[in-house]
């Protein structure tokens, strides 16, 4: 069987996302650090961005997309769960992450660090700033969600989970994210305890390179 390969760079949370699930069901592949536009990002997704892979002669874009191939291609254990209320509750918090959370902890609060789009190239404070009071609310929400079960979806460890581990791995890298995870204490422990597992612990990113 072909070997998969995932396009992008190791520093998006969503390859990170991808990579992950392919060493969580013990999937070999290769990793091919195309950045957003590239011609290999250019290629397979109608907008440039990454993650994206091939398998063969499949050619995918957008992480759970992407997740979902692997998942029901490769055996290992399941990232989405085969019951339907499994599914549906993973589900629900993929579609959470990618249209609520990502946007406000990743696209504006962690992306004015990283790269700012000020004049003088220092973070955009005012962008920053702007962004914390709904990030406080996700972080009390996503702190809620773990209380009960260490999971986002029922009682295992699936692609939900496998979604938000990158955003907090990078969150506790600027103070006020710091703060915030170090004030949710459910969100805390969840973080301690799946930051071991094997698959997160191989595909730790290098840090961002400066453009
Ligand atoms: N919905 C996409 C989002 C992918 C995404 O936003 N990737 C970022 C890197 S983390 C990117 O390519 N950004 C470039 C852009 O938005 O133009 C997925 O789940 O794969």
């Amino acid at each position: 069987m072909a070997k998969v390969e995932i396009i992008g760079v190791p520093q998006s949370n969503f390859v990170w996302v991808v990579r992950m699930v392919c060493e969580e069901k013990g999937v070999p592949y290769d990793l091919t650090p195309a950045r957003p536009h590239s011609t290999e990002a250019d290629a397979i997704h109608p907008f440039g961005k990454i993650p994206a892979m091939r398998h063969g002669d499949v050619a995918l874009c957008e992480s759970k997309a992407i997740a979902t191939y692997i998942d029901r291609s490769f055996n290992g254990p399941k990232v989405i769960p085969d019951d339907p209320r499994g599914a549906a509750e993973t589900e629900k918090w993929i579609s959470l992450i990618n249209t609520q959370i990502d946007p406000i902890m990743v696209r504006q609060y962690l992306l004015n660090y990283v790269f700012p789009k000020t004049a003088d190239g220092t973070p955009d404070r005012k962008a920053i700033d702007a962004a914390l009071p709904a990030m406080q609310n996700q972080i009390n929400v996503l702190d809620r969600a773990v209380s009960t079960s260490g999971h986002l979806a029922g009682n295992g460890f699936t692609l939900a989970d496998i979604d938000l581990l990158p955003i907090l791995y990078y969150l506790q890298k600027y103070p006020e994210g710091e703060a915030m995870v170090n004030g949710a204490k459910n969100l805390t422990a969840y973080f301690a305890k799946h930051s071991e597992r094997p698959c997160y612990k191989a595909t730790i990113p290098p840090p961002i390179p400066q453009r």
